[in-house]
Order: C-alpha cells, then sequence, then structure tokens
C-alpha cells in the first residue's frame, strides 16, 4: 500500500427519502431522532452502551466496568454474567413469544418446518445435554459444518449455552479446509450432517469429515455427531461417531444456561486474510450479544409480526449475527432457506417470499445481479407484496444492481440497506437506519450511533471530504473482534499498526478503501488491495465494474490491474454477458467506450475479456486476486481452497 490518494470518480446523485408510512411506525423515525442517538453516544459511548445493555438485555449480574480499553485489547462489560442462548430464548418464554415461530426453516426439496420459541428451547436444552453427556465442558471448541437445517442454529445455541465455543465451518470447504480450522481451534466435537442440499445435489459432509479426520490429522476430535439430512449412507466409527437422533434418546431437556463471564470466548470464525493462512476471529459474549441486537433491531426496524429473511449460510459471519443470534435475541421470526437459486428453480427465493410472506430480506449484491441476469419475469410472476424492507451485505452494489432491487423486488415502496461491516467487526457498523436516513444508490450511507467511523490517511489524519483514504473506527465498540484466535501478534499488526497509534490513540483499519461525500454519506470501494493505480490514479475495482454493468449486455464485470510498463497498471475488466448479447472484438471496443464515457479517459480498460463465469468464494465474493495472476498470464499464487469453482478459473486461463 502507497500512500498515494485513492481516488473515487462514481457520481451518483439519486437520493431517496424513507418513505412517510415506513418512518411513522419506525423503530428510528427521523435524522433527527438518528442524530441525537449519534450525538448522545458521541458525548458518552460508554453510558450510551450501558444503557442499552439494561435496557435490552438479560443479565444474571451487572458488570463493574463498561468498558476497559488496553489497545488494542477492549473489555465489555466487565465483571457482567450474561448467557447468549438465554437471550435467545428463555427470556421470550414468559411472554407472549413463547408460542411465535422462531425459526421458520424451508428446505431445498420444499420440506419446511417451524419451531416456536418454546420449542426451539426444548430442542437447544436437550442438544446442550448431548454435548455434556460427551464431556463437552465450559471453554471447550466445537466444530460444526453443516448445511443450513434448523439442527445447525440448534448447536450453535446448544454451544452458546453452556460456554462451549463453537467455530462454524462453511459447508462448501473442502475437508483440508475444514481440518485447518479444527486443529487450529482444537475442537473436542465435530457436528455434521450425512449430507446437504445444494442445487439440486447432495453435498456429502460426513465424507468430508471422515477425511478432514482421517489417519489422526485432527486428533482432538473426539466425538462426530451426524444429523440425517438426505438419507444417505455414511460410515459411522463406532466410539467415535453418533446419529443425532440416537444420541438424543432419553436425554433430559432441562439445562439452565451456564452465566459466563462477559468476557468468556463466544466463538471462533474463519475468514480469509491477504495472506494464505485464514484467521480466527474472535468474539466474546456480552458486547457480541448487546451489538447484534441493537444492530438487528434498528436497521431492520424489528416490528412484532415480522417474517425476516436473511439469506447467508450460518458459515459466514452475517449467518451468525442476522440469522442467528440478531434476531433471535430480538424476540423475532427468523427463516432459514437450504436452498439457493438453481437451473431446476430459479425463481426459489421469489417462492420463498411468496409462500412465508417474509417482509425483510436480506441478502447480497451478487445474488442481486444474478437475479438481474435471469430476467425479472421471474420475480414479476409472484406476489412480493409482503416485503417492506430490503437490505445487502458483503460488497459494494453497483447503483444499477441497486435500482433494480429497488424497483423490481422492492417495488419502488421498499426502502434499502446497504450495510457495511466485516467479520471483525460482529455487526454492522454503516448503514442506513430504513426510517431516518435517505439513502443513495451505491452509498452505505452513515456510521451506526457508537460508530465513530472515519476515511483517514495512513498517518490517521482525516481526509477531506470526496477525497479517498482508508476507512477506519476511532473507538472501541461491544461487537468488536478481541483478538485472532492463537495469534495476538497478527491482530496488533493487521489491524492496529497500519495506522500508527498516536498519543495512545489507537485506529482501527478495516482495510477497505472509501470516501466521505459532501453530506458525509460513506462510499466504500472495495478492499484496498482490489484499488487499481492507473498512471498515478487511484481506481476502485467497483466504480469501474459499475460502469460496466450500467451498458445493458453487461450482466457481471470483475476488474483488475495488470502491470504496465507505461501507467504502473492497466485496467483488465473480465465480463459475463447478458443472455441475448455476443462477445465481438465490436462490443469490446463498445464497452471501453462505454466506461469512457461513465468515468473518463483514465478508466478506460486496456482489456476485455469475454468469459462465461467468474470465479468467486464460496460466499460469492469475485478472486480478483486469481483474476489479477491470469490477466497478467503469472502462475496462480496464494490459496486457491476459497474458490467455489475451480473450472471457471481453468476455462479462463486456457482462454489466455
Ligand atoms: C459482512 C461481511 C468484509 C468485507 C469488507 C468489505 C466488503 C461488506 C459491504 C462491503 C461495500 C458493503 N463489504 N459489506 N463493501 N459495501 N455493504 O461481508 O463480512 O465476509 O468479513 O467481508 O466485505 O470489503 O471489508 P466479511
Amino acid at each position: 500500500m502507497s500512500e498515494s490518494t485513492i481516488e473515487s470518480i462514481l457520481q451518483e446523485k439519486r437520493l431517496f427519502n424513507p418513505p412517510a408510512e415506513f418512518s411513522q411506525n419506525a423503530q428510528i423515525k427521523s435524522l433527527e431522532e438518528y442524530q441525537q442517538l449519534y450525538d448522545r453516544a458521541l458525548a458518552d459511548p460508554e453510558k450510551f452502551w450501558a444503557e442499552l445493555a439494561d435496557q435490552e438485555l438479560h443479565w444474571f449480574q451487572k458488570w463493574d466496568k463498561v468498558l476497559d480499553w488496553q489497545p488494542p485489547s477492549a473489555s465489555w462489560f466487565v465483571g457482567g454474567k450474561i448467557n447468549l442462548s438465554y437471550n435467545c430464548l428463555d427470556r421470550h418464554l414468559t411472554t407472549a413469544r413463547k408460542d411465535k415461530a422462531a425459526l421458520i426453516w424451508e428446505g431445498e426439496p420444499g420440506d419446511t418446518r417451524t419451531l416456536t420459541y418454546a420449542e426451539l428451547h426444548q430442542e437447544v436444552c436437550q442438544f446442550a445435554n448431548v454435548l455434556k453427556k460427551l464431556g463437552v465442558q465450559k471453554g471447550d471448541r466445537i466444530g460444526i459444518y453443516m448445511p443450513m437445517i434448523p439442527e445447525a442454529a440448534i448447536a450453535m445455541l446448544a454451544c452458546t449455552r453452556i460456554g462451549a465455543a463453537h467455530t462454524v465451518v462453511f459447508g462448501g470447504f473442502s475437508a483440508e479446509s475444514l481440518r485447518d480450522r479444527l486443529v487450529d481451534g482444537q475442537a473436542r466435537v465435530v457436528i455434521t450432517a450425512d449430507g446437504g442440499w445444494r442445487k439440486d445435489a447432495i453435498v456429502p459432509l460426513k465424507v468430508q469429515v471422515d477425511k478432514a479426520l482421517a489417519d489422526g490429522s485432527a486428533p482432538s476430535v473426539e466425538s462426530v455427531v451426524v444429523v440425517r439430512r438426505a438419507g444417505k449412507d455414511v460410515d459411522m466409527q463406532p466410539g467415535r461417531d453418533y446419529w443425532w437422533h440416537e444420541i438424543n434418546q432419553g436425554v433430559s431437556a432441562d439445562c439452565p444456561a451456564e452465566p459466563m463471564d462477559s468476557e468468556d470466548l463466544l466463538f471462533v470464525l474463519y475468514t480469509s486474510g491477504s495472506t494464505g493462512k485464514p484467521k480466527g476471529v474472535v468474539h466474546t459474549t456480552g458486547g457480541y450479544n448487546l451489538y447484534t441486537h441493537m444492530t438487528t433491531k434498528w436497521i431492520f426496524d424489528l416490528q412484532e409480526n415480522d417474517v425476516y429473511w436473511c439469506t447467508a449460510d450460518v458459515g459466514w459471519i452475517t449467518g451468525h449475527s442476522y440469522v442467528v443470534y440478531g434476531p433471535l435475541s430480538n424476540g423475532a421470526t427468523t427463516l432459514m432457506y437450504e436452498g439457493a437459486p438453481r437451473a431446476s428453480n430459479p425463481g426459489c427465493f421469489w417462492d420463498v417470499i411468496e409462500k412465508h410472506g417474509v417482509t425483510i430480506l436480506y441478502t447480497a449484491p451478487t445474488a442481486i445481479r444474478a437475479f438481474i441476469k435471469m430476467g425479472e419475469e421471474l420475480p414479476n410472476a409472484r406476489n412480493l407484496s409482503s416485503l417492506r424492507l430490503l437490505g445487502t451485505v458483503g460488497e459494494p452494489i453497483n447503483p444499477e444492481a441497486w435500482m433494480w432491487y429497488h424497483r423490481v423486488i422492492g417495488g419502488e415502496r421498499c426502502p434499502i440497506v446497504d450495510t457495511w461491516w466485516q467479520t471483525e467487526t460482529g455487526g454492522i457498523m454503516i448503514t442506513a437506519l430504513p426510517g431516518a436516513i435517505p439513502t443513495k444508490p451505491g452509498s452505505a450511507t452513515l456510521p451506526f450511533p457508537g460508530i465513530f467511523a472515519d476515511i483517514v490517511d495512513l498517518e490517521g489524519n482525516s481526509v477531506p471530504a470526496n477525497e479517498g483514504g482508508y476507512l477506519a473506527v476511532k473507538y472501541p465498540w461491544p461487537g468488536m473482534m478481541r483478538t485472532l484466535y492463537g495469534d495476538r501478534d497478527r491482530f496488533r499488526r493487521t489491524y492496529w499498526e497500519h495506522i500508527p497509534p498516536k498519543d495512545g490513540q489507537y485506529t482501527y483499519f478495516a482495510g477497505d478503501g472509501a470516501r466521505k461525500d459532501e453530506d458525509g454519506y460513506f462510499w466504500v470501494m472495495g478492499r484496498v488491495d482490489d484499488v487499481i493505480n492507473v498512471a498515478g490514479h487511484r481506481l476502485g475495482t467497483m466504480e469501474v465494474e459499475s460502469a460496466l454493468v450500467s451498458h445493458p449486455a453487461v450482466a457481471e464485470a470483475a476488474v483488475v490491474g495488470k502491470p504496465d510498463e507505461l501507467k504502473g497498471e492497466e485496467i483488465v475488466a473480465f465480463v459475463t454477458l447478458e443472455g441475448s448479447y455476443n462477445a465481438s472484438e465490436e462490443l469490446s471496443k463498445e464497452l471501453k467506450q462505454h466506461v469512457v464515457k461513465e468515468i473518463g479517459a483514465i478508466a478506460r480498460p486496456g482489456e476485455i475479456r469475454f468469459t462465461d463465469a467468474l470465479p468467486k468464494t464460496r460466499s460469492g465474493k469475485i478472486m480478483r486476486r486469481l483474476l489479477r495472476n491470469v490477466a497478467s498470464g503469472q502462475e496462480l499464487t496464494g490459496d486457491t481452497s476459497t474458490l467455489e469453482d475451480r473450472g471457471v478459473l481453468d476455462k479462463l486461463r486456457e482462454g489466455a
């Protein structure tokens, strides 16, 4: 990373005010109300969070100190005793929510299951006792490698109930990735399934677990619990492997929640960094509970009758915070869907919304762009009128996709919350509050109350409005990561020393480039390693991509830099086309010209490469690092284990 400025050239002027009817009933009703909350938090952050912790959560014992900040170590609600599973379940049982649906589940083949709060509580307690029966104790780590089925949430809540820390590993990861994570976390138990449905095929999870554990390569693992989901034959190793439905037999459903120290380890979740080795992000109990609770409540504007659907897999932080813990802590109805849009049912998302009367939909830009490509006939053929609020997360959303989401899915009546955050931040950091903050397509808008975010240079100085810089946070918040599992040093280096601490002031470095506009709105450009420097101008890859996608021929675009003798780097754009267009020299010229028209000559791609698909991580993020290798004709470097489909990449390289 060099010090030169990051230039942002995306010009988006459209402004959408929260609809009056929405604001009237919203949790936060106006920009003034947001501003008051923000100012209150600014004046005394500890008081702000303490009041909310007191009002919104159940504590077995109150804290002695709100925040102990020994940079870069933060402790929140020191001395407090709390249990996340209790806050998600038990406390709702004495209210009318007892018989309310906590979890609505829809399997890919169309099977469904609904669990009320009372039923979910019962299942969680029983499975918590199963874990105890297997010898699991407070402080142990448990691997969860599951499809999107209710047992995944039950297993997570059972762990937190007894104070065991879970490490959920996304079901699409390979046996090797699973093993690395189990070994790093020294997991005692792995919870899995015989298989899960994904795109009309069965993912053989148990087979992967067997490979991960083969030849004693993950010796900490003593037991494996297997849910029967797919009806697949699997090898069961006596003394190690147990069927969930068998080991549950006769186990009591009485299991009081363990009062945990606010700073006790809650979970470890691995995320990829700029190097090959994944980072085990550590979250702890009290602060995470409060932060996911408040962000879910205010950002998704929860009302008692909402049916809330976050499409993320529980293997990602979005699944942890906004499928399971945030919604349940609020007593909401959360929907969990096992499937993904697929050739046999490309309209499945819209079916789920119609069938269950979903009111809030939270998904990713990459999904939205895929829907655009499939055509609006699919959503138009369903009744989506139950929807009242939309959200996006995971990457910058290009304004064209935003507008499509707004028009086709939201029927021009639903506010959109574009939520910027990371595995490391625990919960959403920059976002609109839907009844309060006017939105601009492509901007995540303003920081959540209590989050002191800024755009800085590498000395930590704020940069002027509309100048690019690094997205940073200047004060601790309850949901922040506490460390990297077993690697405090890397934690310090990665997040707290890019911007050198000054006068005891530590600044959290998010690794994203961004700018603030004249209204203080944040425009996230993407990872700083995704920034291209063309002839001394730094361009966000997303901005060039947005320009390309705004051309009717383009379905999806990924832009990378290729070393260039004269300009430092040249832009190479990988482009997938809408159905009715064909790749041609003509079209290539037209697209280059289109980018020039949208942004300016500095952004003209040197090369357009047409492709059928882009290489993506299993969570849907385009792997630009690998495209950079392809673009410059180099060998692939670094880790490719997170790639969804290796074939896409091989094809691109053959075409090189
Ligand atoms: C929640 C999640 C974090 C990175 C982050 C940024 C990108 C996420 C975004 C966004 C622009 C948004 N990102 N949300 N960029 N606008 N609304 O995705 O966590 O998987 O850790 O990824 O994703 O680059 O730094 P994680």
